[in-house]
Parts: structure tokens; sequence; C-alpha cells
């Protein structure tokens, strides 16, 4: 199963809105024959791809999948079919399928005799690979993770408004790496006029990533010219509105399901308060400066009480700042 989500991993950012979802194949003796993962949308999903990539010595074997093997005819055919005829006789999944179009995949493969077992690993996928995709089910919207980067006390720019750097070469190269995972990055028109930033991914040495996400920027008036987010390293969309649950059912219609809200302070407060933050990861360096605006604008907070509690998933190092994963308290 850990191979699995590692090949779910590797295709995450590709697959929206469909699930990435890994599979391994065993054969009859418990040797690694297969890998496959999910196929950008219309392709075909995991199971498939691992069955070609084991061939004969599939029959008799198992799979090992990070999501329940789906039931039904979409853009393809069933994945419990292929299992079948493969000749495959245990599958092994981590996460139930809560698309109701698709689930039921366990009792199909029990009735046609094959042995199903579930929850292997749920957590960590349900955490990890199909975190936003399950969100996106259950919730019907994107999920967003809002990223920003401070100083230790909290600060996103000093008070002159030079904000580069604040972080790591590491924390930065991290950010990267999240932006071509994610289907679209969102910023306010503000961040824009302050910043000019490109985001787009990039490698360290500045080479655009094969994939870059949708950008997005909210609000209304226009965009210098030559503003760097209207270059042609990547789509742009403008979405005239102020209202985050609006900007989130644009998104939504063009199947964007794990979006990456990136500021600025203005924005990720309204965000916070329309209660449309599903995850902040925050990297936090080791360096004061004492005056500046904050990570977090207004956010409807008033009184302590009315505080956005969260709970902190994970810390960990990225080179020398703190990178925290925090979740709402209510999840
Ligand atoms: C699987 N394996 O790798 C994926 C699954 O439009 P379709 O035909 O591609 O079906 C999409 C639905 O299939 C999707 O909403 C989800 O329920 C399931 N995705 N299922 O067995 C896979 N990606
Ligand atoms: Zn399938």
């Amino acid at each position: 199963m850990r191979s699995a989500v590692a090949l779910a991993e590797g295709v995450r950012g590709t697959t929206s809105p469909n699930p990435p979802v890994g599979c391994v194949v065993l054969d009859a003796d418990g040797v690694l024959v297969g890998r496959g993962a999910t196929q950008p949308p219309g392709g075909p999903h995991a199971e498939v791809m691992a069955l070609a990539d084991a061939g004969e010595r599939a029959r008799g074997g198992t799979a090992v999948v990070t999501l329940e093997p789906c039931a039904h005819h979409g853009r393809t055919p069933p994945c419990t079919d292929a299992l079948r005829a493969a000749g495959i006789v245990r599958v092994v999944h981590a996460v139930s399928d809560p698309n109701p179009v698709a689930a039921g995949g366990a009792e199909v493969l029990a009735g046609a005799g094959i042995d199903v077992a579930s929850g292997l690993l749920a957590d960590e996928v349900a955490r990890g690979p199909l975190r936003a995709w399950l969100h996106h089910v259950r919730c019907d919207r994107p999920h967003v993770t809002w990223k920003y980067a401070a100083s230790l006390d909290g600060r996103v720019a000093a008070a002159d408004g030079t904000s580069r750097w604040i972080s790591s070469a590491n924390s930065r190269a991290e950010v990267h790496e999240l932006r071509g995972k994610a289907d679209a990055i969102v910023v306010g028109r503000g961040t824009v006029l302050a910043d000019d930033p490109a985001l787009t991914a990039r490698a360290a040495d500045g080479t655009a990533a094969a994939r870059q996400p949708l950008r997005v920027v909210v609000g209304r008036g226009d965009l210098p010219e030559g503003a760097r987010v209207l270059d042609d390293s990547a789509e742009t969309l403008r979405v005239r509105t102020h209202d985050p649950a609006e900007v989130l059912a644009v998104l939504r219609a063009r199947g964007v399901v794990d979006v990456l809200l990136e500021g600025g302070p203005t924005l990720a407060g309204a965000f916070a308060a329309a209660g449309l933050v599903d995850r902040v990861l925050a990297y936090v360096a080791p360096t004061l400066l004492g005056a500046g605006p904050v990570a977090l604008g207004a956010s409807g907070v008033s009184t302590i009480t009315a505080a956005h509690r969260l709970v902190v998933e994970g810390v960990t190092m990225s080179g020398p700042d703190v990178r925290i994963s925090a979740v709402p308290a209510r999840n």
C-alpha cells in the first residue's frame, strides 16, 4: 500500500476532477509485478494501468489500491470488470469511494468471489493524496489550503512592504512543489499590485515545471499592464468578486479540486471568516520584524471566544524554518 500511495502522490495535480489513485499488483507468490496510477481525465484508472503493467502475471494475484475500485461505466469501464477479467483473487483498498455513482465496487468484487479487504492505511491516504478529492466529493466545493510564510512574530512583510525571502530557500522550493501539485493558485488583486508575483511552479534553477496550475486573481479593478501574472507562462483567470464562496463556485465549475490560497492577508481573512479554509500551511522563519503586515487580515474575530480554533496535524523543519500544518478543530 505504501507503494500505491507513492504512485498516487506522483500523479497528484494531473487527475482533477478525478482522484489521484495508485495501485500495485502482486502475483500469486506476493511478488510486486505491476504499478499504475490514474491517468488524466478520460484516461485509464490506476487499476487498469497496474494490470496492464503486470500482464499475465496478475492471474491469481492481489491488487492493492488506495481507493475502492469503481463499479460504474463513467468515461471508462468499471475497474471491477478489469480486475475480474485479469484473474485477480484478492483486492485490498485503503479508502471507500464516497462518490455515489462509482461506489459499491467492494460488494461487486466480493459477489464475484474475490477476497476483499478495506481500510489499510486509510488515514494516511485520506490525509495524503486523496485529501482534496474526498473533501470535494463530500462538501461539493474545492479544498482550500491557505499557505503563508511569516516571521516568528507573524509578519509577512517588513514595515516598508519588502517581503522577499522571509522564508528559506528550502521553504520556497517546497512552495513550488505545492504549486505544481495544486489545481489552482488563488491570490487577491492587492497581492498582485504589491508583489507582482509570477505564481508559477518553478524548479530551483528558475525553469518552469512541466505542469502549471491555473492562476486566479480575485477582486474588482484592473491589473497593471505587464503584471507577471498576465504573462503567457500559465493560464490566468480573473474572478471579479470579493465573495470567497463565489470564487470557489467558479473554480468548482472548472473542475478545480485542490486550491492553494496564497494571500494576501485581506483575501485570506475573508476565506477564514467564511469558514472556507480547510488547511493552514505556515512556514515560520526564525526572524523578527516587529512591524509590517501580519499574515491574516480581518477574519470576523473580535473576541477570543470567536477565534478560529485549529488542530495541528504536523510540525516539521523546512531548512531553518518551521512548517506547521493545521486544520479547523471542527474536522
Ligand atoms: C478507480 N480507480 O484510478 C480512479 C477512480 O469518469 P471516470 O470514468 O474516470 O470515473 C471517475 C470516478 O471514478 C471518480 O469520481 C471516482 O469515483 C472514481 N475514480 N476509481 O477505481 C481510479 N481515479
Ligand atoms: Zn475505476
